[in-house]
């Protein structure tokens, strides 16, 4: 009986909207001209700067490297396309909340092996998935590729809590320093490097993990003890100034100190500056001779404390006792 009344009501839906499939088709097609119309808005709008209008979508903008540049419009353009299937999505929602309201006791028609729709839903999150994949993939190739012959060659090696930047004259463990600036409590190591040069940067640690960390780079690699050594390259930096560069990772009491600068001159004064080191000076004096500021200006030294006895207001030094 219930069977016999369901398939009455199935046919009486049938012969009361002969058009029902043309609707579905139409139906299937606009969705479809939808997916479209978001795609080629996402083409066209990764030609334009959006981000910068959007603050990033909360990536950090400011990158000065071409690979940063690169990973900020993957980025970019992945919130758009998430925007574009959402903004679909509570479309969709939206409408049938609206369609399909409540009207009376009777039961609304119930779509089911609706082909066009189980397609659509089981391929575009594919071919979303897919394409992000691809894009993800070309990008992070690009960004972590390593040329022959880098222009400069400058082993990081990081220690509890300071770093020690040395230039090299080829790559790899067997290459030779030719110069070195050394960071200690009361200076910060400045990083002097070339605008518009390939720079590999080869990273060694004497103790515990380490991060090498420039905001501006977007790009941000571990530091290991032992054998392990890490190892990757900018194309260029486009901007010259001051920068602050930090450890990213946890590794110790005085991790939150070990801050150095990377100081980004043109090709002539890093010339000269490494020339002013080989030369046997001192990295204040080979800035100076360079006319650049001989200490950080983007971040201060080392500073623990540690002599200011935070407990006790009388002037006793720290540790001291009572
Ligand atoms: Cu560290």
């Amino acid at each position: 009986m219930v069977a016999r009344s369901s398939e009455v009501r199935r046919s009486a839906v049938r012969s009361a909207s002969p058009g029902a499939g043309g609707r579905r088709r139409r139906g299937a097609g606009r969705i479809a001209g939808l997916g479209l119309g978001a795609a080629a808005l996402l083409v066209s709008l990764t030609g334009c700067d959006v981000g910068k209008a959007f603050g990033g979508f909360g990536w950090p903008q400011g990158g000065i490297t071409p690979e940063s540049q690169r990973m900020y419009d993957l980025w970019i353009a992945s919130c758009i396309a998430a925007l574009a299937v959402g903004v679909f999505v509570w479309g969709l929602i939206f409408w049938c909340v609206v369609r399909y309201r409540k009207r009376g006791n009777e039961l609304p028609v119930q779509t089911r092996y609706n082909l066009p729709m189980e397609f659509l839903y089981t391929i575009a999150p594919i071919l979303v998935v897919s394409v992000l994949f691809y894009y993800t993939a070309v990008v992070q190739t690009d960004v972590i590729k390593e040329s022959k012959n880098p222009d400069v060659t400058v082993e990081v090696v990081a220690f509890k809590w300071n770093w020690q930047f040395n230039y090299r004259d080829g790559q790899g463990r067997d290459a030779n320093t030719v110069a070195s600036v050394l960071g200690t409590s009361e200076v910060i190591p400045v990083l002097v490097l070339p605008s518009g040069r390939s720079i590999r940067f080869e990273e060694t640690s004497r103790d515990v993990i380490h991060s090498f960390w420039v905001p501006e780079l977007l790009f941000k690699r571990d530091v290991m003890p032992g054998n392990v050594r890490n190892t990757f390259e900018v194309s260029r930096i486009d901007q010259e100034g001051a920068f602050v560069g930090r450890c990213a990772e946890l590794c110790g009491s005085y991790h939150a100190f070990m801050n150095f600068e990377l100081r980004v001159v043109s090709p002539e004064k890093y010339d000269q500056f490494l020339a002013a080191k080989k030369a046997g000076k001192s990295t204040q004096e080979a800035l100076g001779a360079i006319g650049e500021p001989e200490y950080a200006t983007e971040t201060k030294p080392f500073d623990t404390r540690r002599d200011v006895n935070n407990f006790n207001p009388s002037d006793a030094q720290a540790g001291a006792g009572s």
